[in-house]
Protein backbone atom coordinates (compact mmCIF):
# COMPACT_ATOMS: atom_id res chain seq x y z
CA UNK A 1 0.00 0.00 0.00
CA UNK A 2 1.80 3.38 -0.95
CA UNK A 3 0.98 6.11 1.68
CA UNK A 4 -0.12 9.60 -0.27
CA UNK A 5 2.66 11.80 1.22
CA UNK A 6 2.15 15.07 -0.62
CA UNK A 7 5.89 16.24 0.48
CA UNK A 8 9.36 14.68 -0.03
CA UNK A 9 11.61 17.34 1.77
CA UNK A 10 11.82 18.91 4.85
CA UNK A 11 9.98 21.74 5.42
CA UNK A 12 11.98 24.14 7.68
CA UNK A 13 9.34 26.24 10.06
CA UNK A 14 9.33 29.22 11.79
CA UNK A 15 10.42 28.43 15.63
CA UNK A 16 6.60 29.56 16.58
CA UNK A 17 5.46 27.46 14.06
CA UNK A 18 7.22 24.71 15.60
CA UNK A 19 5.55 25.20 19.04
CA UNK A 20 2.02 25.00 17.58
CA UNK A 21 3.08 21.63 16.29
CA UNK A 22 3.69 20.00 19.21
CA UNK A 23 0.41 21.50 21.21
CA UNK A 24 -1.71 21.05 18.32
CA UNK A 25 -0.30 18.15 16.06
CA UNK A 26 -1.43 19.21 13.08
CA UNK A 27 -1.51 22.58 11.35
CA UNK A 28 -3.11 23.53 7.96
CA UNK A 29 -1.62 25.91 5.72
CA UNK A 30 -2.90 26.73 2.54
CA UNK A 31 0.29 27.19 1.18
CA UNK A 32 2.41 24.84 2.69
CA UNK A 33 1.31 20.80 2.96
CA UNK A 34 -0.26 19.68 6.36
CA UNK A 35 2.52 18.75 8.81
CA UNK A 36 1.52 15.89 10.54
CA UNK A 37 2.06 14.86 14.19
CA UNK A 38 4.26 12.35 15.66
CA UNK A 39 1.13 9.86 16.63
CA UNK A 40 -0.03 10.38 13.59
CA UNK A 41 2.82 8.24 11.65
CA UNK A 42 1.56 5.01 10.43
CA UNK A 43 2.39 1.59 12.43
CA UNK A 44 2.35 -0.66 15.41
CA UNK A 45 3.21 1.78 18.13
CA UNK A 46 0.78 0.79 21.07
CA UNK A 47 0.86 -2.55 22.02
CA UNK A 48 4.67 -2.83 22.87
CA UNK A 49 3.97 -6.39 24.41
CA UNK A 50 1.34 -7.51 21.98
CA UNK A 51 4.26 -6.95 19.21
CA UNK A 52 6.87 -8.45 20.61
CA UNK A 53 4.42 -11.43 20.94
CA UNK A 54 3.68 -11.22 17.03
CA UNK A 55 7.21 -10.93 16.35
CA UNK A 56 8.02 -13.77 18.31
CA UNK A 57 5.38 -15.72 16.32
CA UNK A 58 6.90 -14.04 12.94
CA UNK A 59 10.42 -15.53 13.97
CA UNK A 60 11.30 -12.25 14.00
CA UNK A 61 14.66 -12.52 15.62
CA UNK A 62 16.04 -13.79 12.62
CA UNK A 63 13.64 -12.45 10.50
CA UNK A 64 14.33 -8.72 11.40
CA UNK A 65 15.47 -7.82 8.05
CA UNK A 66 12.37 -9.02 6.27
CA UNK A 67 10.38 -7.99 8.50
CA UNK A 68 11.48 -3.86 8.31
CA UNK A 69 11.26 -4.41 4.39
CA UNK A 70 7.61 -5.64 4.81
CA UNK A 71 6.72 -2.91 7.02
CA UNK A 72 8.07 -0.21 4.63
CA UNK A 73 5.78 -1.84 1.88
CA UNK A 74 2.78 -1.75 4.24
CA UNK A 75 3.03 1.39 5.59
CA UNK A 76 5.22 3.59 3.32
CA UNK A 77 8.39 5.24 3.72
CA UNK A 78 8.12 6.00 7.62
CA UNK A 79 6.37 3.68 10.47
CA UNK A 80 6.60 3.78 14.07
CA UNK A 81 6.95 0.87 16.12
CA UNK A 82 6.75 -0.64 19.60
CA UNK A 83 8.39 -4.26 20.13
CA UNK A 84 8.99 -4.65 23.85
CA UNK A 85 10.40 -1.16 25.46
CA UNK A 86 12.16 -0.57 22.12
CA UNK A 87 10.70 2.35 20.86
CA UNK A 88 11.53 3.41 17.21
CA UNK A 89 10.68 5.41 13.89
CA UNK A 90 11.54 3.95 10.52
CA UNK A 91 12.83 5.53 7.51
CA UNK A 92 14.02 4.21 3.98
CA UNK A 93 14.77 7.24 1.71
CA UNK A 94 18.27 8.47 1.48
CA UNK A 95 17.12 12.19 1.83
CA UNK A 96 15.79 11.41 5.28
CA UNK A 97 18.40 9.86 6.27
CA UNK A 98 20.30 12.78 5.84
CA UNK A 99 17.79 14.75 7.46
CA UNK A 100 17.90 12.44 10.60
CA UNK A 101 21.98 12.72 10.84
CA UNK A 102 22.08 16.43 10.73
CA UNK A 103 19.66 16.53 13.45
CA UNK A 104 21.98 14.07 15.65
CA UNK A 105 23.94 16.62 17.00
CA UNK A 106 27.07 17.23 18.65
CA UNK A 107 27.49 13.54 21.24
CA UNK A 108 25.32 10.99 18.40
CA UNK A 109 23.89 8.57 20.25
CA UNK A 110 22.52 4.69 18.38
CA UNK A 111 20.78 2.11 20.08
CA UNK A 112 22.53 0.69 23.10
CA UNK A 113 22.68 -2.52 22.80
CA UNK A 114 21.70 -3.34 26.17
CA UNK A 115 22.81 -7.11 26.40
CA UNK A 116 26.57 -5.73 25.42
CA UNK A 117 26.34 -3.19 28.61
CA UNK A 118 24.76 -5.48 30.57
CA UNK A 119 27.77 -7.66 30.17
CA UNK A 120 30.10 -4.98 31.21
CA UNK A 121 28.11 -3.87 34.07
CA UNK A 122 28.06 -7.45 35.73
CA UNK A 123 31.41 -8.35 35.51
CA UNK A 124 32.45 -4.64 35.99
CA UNK A 125 34.59 -3.85 32.78
CA UNK A 126 34.84 -0.53 31.34
CA UNK A 127 33.27 0.40 27.61
CA UNK A 128 35.05 1.11 24.84
CA UNK A 129 34.25 4.21 22.06
CA UNK A 130 31.22 1.63 20.51
CA UNK A 131 29.38 1.64 23.81
CA UNK A 132 30.46 5.60 25.32
CA UNK A 133 28.42 8.10 25.12
CA UNK A 134 28.41 11.80 25.42
CA UNK A 135 31.66 14.09 26.49
CA UNK A 136 33.52 10.33 27.42
CA UNK A 137 32.88 9.14 24.20
CA UNK A 138 33.78 12.07 21.79
CA UNK A 139 36.79 12.62 23.89
CA UNK A 140 38.05 9.04 23.27
CA UNK A 141 37.20 9.13 19.72
CA UNK A 142 38.75 11.85 19.03
CA UNK A 143 42.23 10.35 20.08
CA UNK A 144 41.18 7.10 18.38
CA UNK A 145 39.96 8.85 14.92
CA UNK A 146 43.85 9.86 14.45
CA UNK A 147 45.69 6.18 15.10
CA UNK A 148 42.95 3.93 13.99
CA UNK A 149 40.81 5.96 10.84
CA UNK A 150 42.65 8.69 9.81
CA UNK A 151 43.68 8.13 5.78
CA UNK A 152 47.05 9.07 7.20
CA UNK A 153 47.11 5.88 9.05
CA UNK A 154 46.82 3.50 5.52
CA UNK A 155 50.59 3.91 5.62
CA UNK A 156 50.78 1.70 8.04
CA UNK A 157 48.29 -0.98 8.08
CA UNK A 158 48.61 -1.45 3.89
CA UNK A 159 52.02 -3.32 3.87
CA UNK A 160 50.72 -5.61 7.00
CA UNK A 161 47.44 -6.31 5.49
CA UNK A 162 49.22 -6.92 2.04
CA UNK A 163 51.29 -9.60 3.96
CA UNK A 164 48.36 -11.41 5.47
CA UNK A 165 47.08 -11.18 2.15
CA UNK A 166 49.79 -12.94 0.38
CA UNK A 167 49.65 -15.49 3.09
CA UNK A 168 46.05 -16.22 2.78
CA UNK A 169 47.29 -17.14 -0.99
CA UNK A 170 50.07 -19.05 -0.51
CA UNK A 171 47.65 -21.60 2.16
CA UNK A 172 44.68 -21.82 -0.59
CA UNK A 173 47.69 -22.66 -3.13
CA UNK A 174 48.75 -25.39 -0.58
CA UNK A 175 45.10 -26.67 -0.47
CA UNK A 176 44.57 -26.99 -3.27
CA UNK A 177 47.56 -28.56 -4.12
CA UNK A 178 46.96 -30.95 -1.55
CA UNK A 179 43.64 -31.82 -3.00
CA UNK A 180 45.06 -33.46 -5.84
CA UNK A 181 42.22 -32.30 -7.85
CA UNK A 182 43.88 -28.86 -8.79
CA UNK A 183 41.07 -27.20 -7.30
CA UNK A 184 39.39 -26.68 -3.71
CA UNK A 185 35.83 -26.60 -2.45
CA UNK A 186 34.84 -25.62 0.64
CA UNK A 187 32.92 -23.21 2.75
CA UNK A 188 35.18 -20.47 3.31
CA UNK A 189 34.15 -18.77 6.65
CA UNK A 190 36.01 -21.05 9.13
CA UNK A 191 39.21 -19.64 6.55
CA UNK A 192 38.08 -16.05 6.18
CA UNK A 193 37.30 -15.31 10.04
CA UNK A 194 41.28 -16.32 10.17
CA UNK A 195 42.38 -14.26 7.54
CA UNK A 196 39.96 -11.00 9.40
CA UNK A 197 41.47 -11.65 12.71
CA UNK A 198 45.13 -12.14 11.73
CA UNK A 199 44.70 -9.29 9.79
CA UNK A 200 43.17 -7.08 12.60
CA UNK A 201 45.44 -8.25 15.20
CA UNK A 202 48.07 -7.65 13.29
CA UNK A 203 46.67 -3.99 12.65
CA UNK A 204 46.18 -3.86 16.62
CA UNK A 205 49.46 -5.25 17.84
CA UNK A 206 51.96 -5.46 15.35
CA UNK A 207 51.87 -9.24 15.80
CA UNK A 208 51.48 -12.46 14.24
CA UNK A 209 49.12 -14.55 15.87
CA UNK A 210 49.67 -16.97 13.30
CA UNK A 211 46.01 -17.86 11.80
CA UNK A 212 47.72 -18.57 8.77
CA UNK A 213 49.40 -21.81 9.42
CA UNK A 214 47.89 -25.27 10.03
CA UNK A 215 48.13 -25.85 13.40
CA UNK A 216 46.41 -22.52 15.33
CA UNK A 217 46.61 -21.58 18.91
CA UNK A 218 43.02 -22.92 19.92
CA UNK A 219 43.14 -20.06 22.17
CA UNK A 220 42.47 -17.98 19.11
CA UNK A 221 40.11 -20.45 17.93
CA UNK A 222 38.14 -19.95 20.99
CA UNK A 223 38.36 -16.19 20.33
CA UNK A 224 36.23 -16.90 17.45
CA UNK A 225 34.00 -18.91 18.22
CA UNK A 226 33.15 -16.69 21.32
CA UNK A 227 32.49 -13.76 18.79
CA UNK A 228 30.08 -15.94 16.98
CA UNK A 229 28.32 -17.13 20.12
CA UNK A 230 28.26 -13.69 21.07
CA UNK A 231 26.51 -12.53 18.24
CA UNK A 232 23.95 -15.16 17.88
CA UNK A 233 22.66 -14.82 22.03
CA UNK A 234 22.46 -11.09 21.52
CA UNK A 235 19.52 -10.78 19.11
CA UNK A 236 17.17 -12.95 21.26
CA UNK A 237 17.74 -10.26 24.09
CA UNK A 238 17.42 -7.29 22.60
CA UNK A 239 13.38 -6.81 23.23
CA UNK A 240 14.02 -7.92 26.70
CA UNK A 241 15.44 -6.38 29.32
CA UNK A 242 18.96 -8.15 29.96
CA UNK A 243 18.36 -7.30 33.77
CA UNK A 244 15.65 -9.72 34.21
CA UNK A 245 17.22 -12.30 31.91
CA UNK A 246 20.39 -12.55 34.42
CA UNK A 247 17.83 -12.82 37.49
CA UNK A 248 16.39 -15.58 36.30
CA UNK A 249 19.38 -17.12 35.08
CA UNK A 250 18.37 -17.98 31.56
CA UNK A 251 20.36 -19.97 29.43
CA UNK A 252 21.14 -17.24 26.73
CA UNK A 253 22.52 -14.76 29.16
CA UNK A 254 25.01 -17.49 30.36
CA UNK A 255 25.96 -18.40 27.00
CA UNK A 256 26.68 -14.42 26.63
CA UNK A 257 28.28 -14.04 29.06
CA UNK A 258 30.44 -16.89 28.66
CA UNK A 259 31.00 -15.41 25.22
CA UNK A 260 32.31 -11.97 26.26
CA UNK A 261 34.42 -13.83 29.24
CA UNK A 262 36.05 -15.65 25.99
CA UNK A 263 36.69 -12.22 23.86
CA UNK A 264 38.10 -10.61 26.71
CA UNK A 265 40.76 -12.96 28.11
CA UNK A 266 41.46 -13.55 24.57
CA UNK A 267 42.23 -9.49 23.73
CA UNK A 268 43.26 -9.22 27.48
CA UNK A 269 46.29 -11.79 26.64
CA UNK A 270 47.40 -10.01 23.73
CA UNK A 271 46.91 -6.50 24.95
CA UNK A 272 49.13 -7.65 28.09
CA UNK A 273 51.50 -9.08 26.13
CA UNK A 274 52.20 -6.21 24.19
CA UNK A 275 52.07 -3.63 27.21
CA UNK A 276 54.58 -6.06 28.77
CA UNK A 277 56.86 -5.71 25.54
CA UNK A 278 56.57 -2.13 25.92
CA UNK A 279 57.66 -1.41 29.08
CA UNK A 280 60.62 -3.38 28.25
CA UNK A 281 61.86 -2.02 24.74
CA UNK A 282 62.61 1.51 25.70
CA UNK A 283 62.91 3.94 22.93
CA UNK A 284 61.15 4.21 19.62
CA UNK A 285 60.34 1.51 17.52
CA UNK A 286 62.22 1.18 14.20
CA UNK A 287 58.47 0.00 12.59
CA UNK A 288 55.48 1.22 12.83
CA UNK A 289 53.71 -1.03 16.03
CA UNK A 290 50.64 -1.43 15.87
CA UNK A 291 47.94 0.55 17.15
CA UNK A 292 48.01 -0.48 20.74
CA UNK A 293 51.72 0.40 21.43
CA UNK A 294 50.79 3.62 19.17
CA UNK A 295 48.14 4.18 21.42
CA UNK A 296 50.33 3.53 24.73
CA UNK A 297 52.97 5.77 23.65
CA UNK A 298 51.11 8.29 23.12
CA UNK A 299 49.49 8.72 26.66
CA UNK A 300 46.57 10.82 25.95
CA UNK A 301 44.06 7.79 27.33
CA UNK A 302 43.88 5.60 30.19
CA UNK A 303 45.21 2.53 29.96
CA UNK A 304 41.96 1.19 30.93
CA UNK A 305 40.12 2.93 28.16
CA UNK A 306 42.92 2.28 25.71
CA UNK A 307 42.57 -1.47 26.20
CA UNK A 308 38.72 -1.57 26.08
CA UNK A 309 38.37 0.11 22.81
CA UNK A 310 41.29 -1.98 21.37
CA UNK A 311 39.40 -5.18 22.52
CA UNK A 312 35.97 -4.06 20.67
CA UNK A 313 38.20 -3.39 17.55
CA UNK A 314 39.07 -7.09 17.96
CA UNK A 315 36.20 -8.12 18.57
CA UNK A 316 34.55 -6.27 15.78
CA UNK A 317 36.76 -7.22 13.26
CA UNK A 318 36.10 -11.21 12.49
CA UNK A 319 32.70 -11.71 11.79
CA UNK A 320 32.26 -8.46 9.86
CA UNK A 321 35.06 -8.54 7.49
CA UNK A 322 35.34 -11.94 6.60
CA UNK A 323 31.11 -12.51 5.92
CA UNK A 324 31.18 -9.71 3.71
CA UNK A 325 34.45 -11.08 1.95
CA UNK A 326 32.45 -14.43 1.96
CA UNK A 327 29.18 -12.40 0.66
CA UNK A 328 31.82 -11.36 -2.29
CA UNK A 329 33.26 -13.76 -3.51
CA UNK A 330 29.58 -15.75 -3.55
CA UNK A 331 28.87 -12.95 -5.69
CA UNK A 332 31.61 -12.99 -8.13
CA UNK A 333 31.05 -16.75 -8.35
CA UNK A 334 27.74 -15.60 -9.93
CA UNK A 335 28.88 -13.74 -12.48
CA UNK A 336 32.19 -15.17 -14.30
CA UNK A 337 32.68 -11.85 -16.63
CA UNK A 338 32.34 -9.57 -13.53
CA UNK A 339 35.25 -10.99 -12.54
CA UNK A 340 37.09 -11.29 -15.38
CA UNK A 341 36.47 -7.11 -15.35
CA UNK A 342 37.62 -7.20 -12.05
CA UNK A 343 41.02 -9.10 -12.39
CA UNK A 344 41.60 -6.80 -15.56
CA UNK A 345 41.38 -3.56 -13.26
CA UNK A 346 43.66 -5.06 -11.26
CA UNK A 347 46.14 -5.99 -13.46
CA UNK A 348 46.13 -2.80 -14.65
CA UNK A 349 46.53 -0.89 -11.36
CA UNK A 350 49.55 -3.17 -10.40
CA UNK A 351 51.13 -2.53 -13.62
CA UNK A 352 50.37 1.01 -13.24
CA UNK A 353 51.33 1.36 -9.55
CA UNK A 354 55.01 -0.28 -9.90
CA UNK A 355 54.61 -1.97 -6.49
CA UNK A 356 52.90 1.26 -4.87
CA UNK A 357 50.39 -0.97 -3.06
CA UNK A 358 48.92 3.28 -1.69
CA UNK A 359 48.92 4.47 -5.55
CA UNK A 360 47.64 1.02 -6.55
CA UNK A 361 44.25 0.89 -4.01
CA UNK A 362 43.82 4.29 -5.81
CA UNK A 363 43.14 2.41 -9.43
CA UNK A 364 40.88 -0.10 -8.33
CA UNK A 365 37.35 1.55 -8.65
CA UNK A 366 35.48 -1.94 -9.74
CA UNK A 367 36.72 -3.75 -6.89
CA UNK A 368 35.73 -0.96 -4.11
CA UNK A 369 32.83 -1.03 -6.15
CA UNK A 370 31.63 -4.57 -5.62
CA UNK A 371 32.48 -4.04 -2.25
CA UNK A 372 30.11 -1.33 -1.95
CA UNK A 373 27.54 -3.53 -3.65
CA UNK A 374 27.87 -6.26 -1.26
CA UNK A 375 27.28 -4.37 1.57
CA UNK A 376 24.31 -3.02 -0.20
CA UNK A 377 22.73 -6.53 -0.74
CA UNK A 378 24.01 -8.29 2.43
CA UNK A 379 24.77 -5.08 4.74
CA UNK A 380 25.94 -6.31 8.18
CA UNK A 381 24.10 -4.00 10.03
CA UNK A 382 20.41 -4.26 9.00
CA UNK A 383 19.92 -0.73 10.28
CA UNK A 384 21.58 2.25 11.29
CA UNK A 385 20.13 4.54 14.60
CA UNK A 386 20.04 7.82 15.93
CA UNK A 387 18.12 9.33 19.00
CA UNK A 388 18.19 12.85 16.86
CA UNK A 389 19.00 16.27 18.91
CA UNK A 390 16.13 18.29 17.97
CA UNK A 391 12.71 18.25 16.60
CA UNK A 392 13.18 17.26 12.51
CA UNK A 393 10.23 17.11 9.92
CA UNK A 394 10.20 13.71 7.27
CA UNK A 395 8.06 12.35 5.38
CA UNK A 396 5.89 15.48 6.64
CA UNK A 397 5.17 14.51 9.79
CA UNK A 398 7.09 15.73 12.73
CA UNK A 399 9.54 13.98 14.85
CA UNK A 400 10.52 15.80 18.65
CA UNK A 401 13.77 15.64 19.87
CA UNK A 402 14.61 12.42 21.39
CA UNK A 403 13.31 9.78 19.16
CA UNK A 404 15.12 7.03 18.62
CA UNK A 405 14.79 6.79 14.37
CA UNK A 406 16.28 3.74 12.26
CA UNK A 407 17.24 3.62 9.14
CA UNK A 408 16.69 0.42 7.35
CA UNK A 409 20.35 -0.11 5.82
CA UNK A 410 18.81 -3.87 4.09
CA UNK A 411 15.40 -2.60 3.10
CA UNK A 412 16.92 0.39 1.53
CA UNK A 413 19.57 -1.63 -0.65
CA UNK A 414 17.06 -3.46 -2.18
CA UNK A 415 14.44 -0.85 -2.82
CA UNK A 416 13.65 -0.43 -6.83
CA UNK A 417 12.86 3.83 -6.25
CA UNK A 418 16.20 4.08 -4.49
CA UNK A 419 18.38 1.46 -6.49
CA UNK A 420 17.11 0.63 -10.16
CA UNK A 421 17.07 -2.97 -10.69
CA UNK A 422 18.09 -3.37 -6.81
CA UNK A 423 18.61 -7.29 -7.05
CA UNK A 424 21.09 -7.34 -9.83
CA UNK A 425 25.00 -7.07 -8.63
CA UNK A 426 26.62 -4.22 -10.38
CA UNK A 427 29.69 -2.82 -9.12
CA UNK A 428 29.77 -0.44 -11.98
CA UNK A 429 26.79 1.46 -10.67
CA UNK A 430 28.85 2.92 -8.14
CA UNK A 431 31.38 4.28 -10.82
CA UNK A 432 28.77 6.56 -12.24
CA UNK A 433 28.32 10.15 -11.13
CA UNK A 434 24.72 10.00 -10.93
CA UNK A 435 23.67 10.85 -7.10
CA UNK A 436 24.96 8.48 -4.34
CA UNK A 437 24.20 11.00 -1.82
CA UNK A 438 23.14 9.18 1.60
CA UNK A 439 23.81 5.92 -0.25
CA UNK A 440 26.25 4.04 0.78
CA UNK A 441 26.25 4.17 4.55
CA UNK A 442 27.21 0.27 5.34
CA UNK A 443 29.90 2.05 7.56
CA UNK A 444 27.51 4.68 9.15
CA UNK A 445 27.67 8.04 9.21
CA UNK A 446 29.50 11.19 10.55
CA UNK A 447 31.65 11.44 13.72
CA UNK A 448 29.86 8.28 14.91
CA UNK A 449 31.05 5.75 12.00
CA UNK A 450 32.54 2.65 12.38
CA UNK A 451 35.83 3.40 13.77
CA UNK A 452 37.23 0.36 12.25
CA UNK A 453 36.00 1.51 8.31
CA UNK A 454 39.61 2.33 7.50
CA UNK A 455 41.01 -1.42 8.25
CA UNK A 456 38.17 -2.97 7.24
CA UNK A 457 38.00 -0.99 3.80
CA UNK A 458 41.79 -1.91 2.95
CA UNK A 459 41.85 -5.33 4.49
CA UNK A 460 39.06 -6.39 1.81
CA UNK A 461 40.23 -4.73 -1.21
CA UNK A 462 43.77 -6.20 -0.57
CA UNK A 463 42.03 -9.49 0.33
CA UNK A 464 39.85 -9.57 -3.10
CA UNK A 465 43.60 -7.67 -5.44
CA UNK A 466 45.43 -11.55 -4.05
CA UNK A 467 42.26 -13.60 -4.84
CA UNK A 468 41.44 -12.32 -8.25
CA UNK A 469 44.94 -12.47 -9.39
CA UNK A 470 45.42 -16.03 -7.89
CA UNK A 471 41.91 -17.81 -8.64
CA UNK A 472 39.44 -18.63 -10.24
CA UNK A 473 36.16 -18.55 -7.76
CA UNK A 474 33.08 -21.12 -8.88
CA UNK A 475 29.98 -21.69 -6.95
CA UNK A 476 27.35 -25.06 -7.51
CA UNK A 477 24.45 -24.90 -9.26
CA UNK A 478 20.99 -23.76 -7.89
CA UNK A 479 22.32 -22.24 -4.60
CA UNK A 480 20.66 -19.55 -3.51
CA UNK A 481 21.68 -18.23 -0.01
CA UNK A 482 19.95 -15.49 2.07
CA UNK A 483 20.37 -13.72 5.31
CA UNK A 484 19.57 -14.32 8.51
CA UNK A 485 19.69 -12.22 11.82
CA UNK A 486 21.63 -12.84 14.51
CA UNK A 487 22.27 -9.24 15.37
CA UNK A 488 24.30 -9.40 12.64
CA UNK A 489 23.58 -10.34 9.11
CA UNK A 490 24.97 -13.62 8.16
CA UNK A 491 24.47 -16.25 5.18
CA UNK A 492 21.29 -18.65 6.14
CA UNK A 493 23.90 -21.81 4.72
CA UNK A 494 26.99 -22.61 3.97
CA UNK A 495 27.92 -21.01 1.08
CA UNK A 496 30.05 -23.47 -1.19
CA UNK A 497 33.22 -22.16 -3.09
CA UNK A 498 35.66 -23.28 -5.54
CA UNK A 499 38.77 -21.91 -6.05
CA UNK A 500 40.51 -23.06 -9.25
CA UNK A 501 44.44 -21.73 -9.65
CA UNK A 502 44.20 -19.15 -12.81
CA UNK A 503 46.64 -20.66 -15.36
CA UNK A 504 45.39 -23.78 -15.32
CA UNK A 505 41.45 -23.39 -14.93
CA UNK A 506 40.55 -22.93 -18.38
C1 LIG B 1 21.38 -4.73 15.27
O1 LIG B 1 17.96 -3.54 16.10
C2 LIG B 1 19.86 -4.57 15.16
O2 LIG B 1 29.52 -2.82 13.81
C3 LIG B 1 19.34 -3.67 16.25
O3 LIG B 1 31.62 -4.06 14.85
C4 LIG B 1 20.02 -2.33 16.19
C5 LIG B 1 21.52 -2.44 16.18
C6 LIG B 1 22.26 -1.66 16.99
C7 LIG B 1 23.70 -1.57 16.97
C8 LIG B 1 24.36 -2.28 15.79
C9 LIG B 1 23.62 -3.62 15.55
C10 LIG B 1 22.12 -3.40 15.21
C11 LIG B 1 24.36 -4.46 14.49
C12 LIG B 1 25.84 -4.64 14.79
C13 LIG B 1 26.57 -3.31 14.97
C14 LIG B 1 25.83 -2.57 16.11
C15 LIG B 1 26.72 -1.42 16.42
C16 LIG B 1 28.13 -1.97 16.21
C17 LIG B 1 27.98 -3.37 15.62
C18 LIG B 1 26.54 -2.55 13.67
C19 LIG B 1 21.98 -2.83 13.80
C20 LIG B 1 29.23 -3.77 14.78
C21 LIG B 1 29.04 -5.11 14.10
C22 LIG B 1 30.52 -3.82 15.67
C23 LIG B 1 30.45 -4.86 16.76
C24 LIG B 1 31.58 -4.70 17.75
C25 LIG B 1 31.51 -5.64 18.96
C26 LIG B 1 31.64 -7.07 18.59
C27 LIG B 1 32.58 -5.30 19.96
Amino acid sequence: MARCSVWRRPVVLPLCWKDELTTLGVRCSSSMPVVKSFNEIPGLWKNGVANLYNFWKLDGFRNLHRIMSQNFKTYGPIYREKIGYYESVNIINPEDAAIVFRAEGHYPRRLQVEPWTAYREYRNRKCGVLLKNGEDWRSNRVVLNKEVISPKMLENFVPLLDEVGQDFVARVHKKIKRSGQNKWTTDLSEELFKYALESVSLVLYGERLGLMLDYIDPEAQRFIDCITLMFKTTSPMLYIPPGLLRRIGSKVWRDHVEAWDGIFNQADRCIQNIYRQLRQDSGMPEKYPGVLASLLMLDKLSIEDIKASVAELMAGGVDTTSITLLWTLYELAKQPNLQEELRAEVAAARAESQGDLLEMLKRIPLVKGALKETLRLHPVAVSLQRYIAEDIIVQNYHIPAGTLVQLGLYAMGRDPKVFARPEQYQPSRWLKTEAHYFRSLAFGFGPRQCLGRRIAEAEMQLFLIHMLENFRVEKQRHMEVQSTFELILLPDKPILLTLKPLETSL
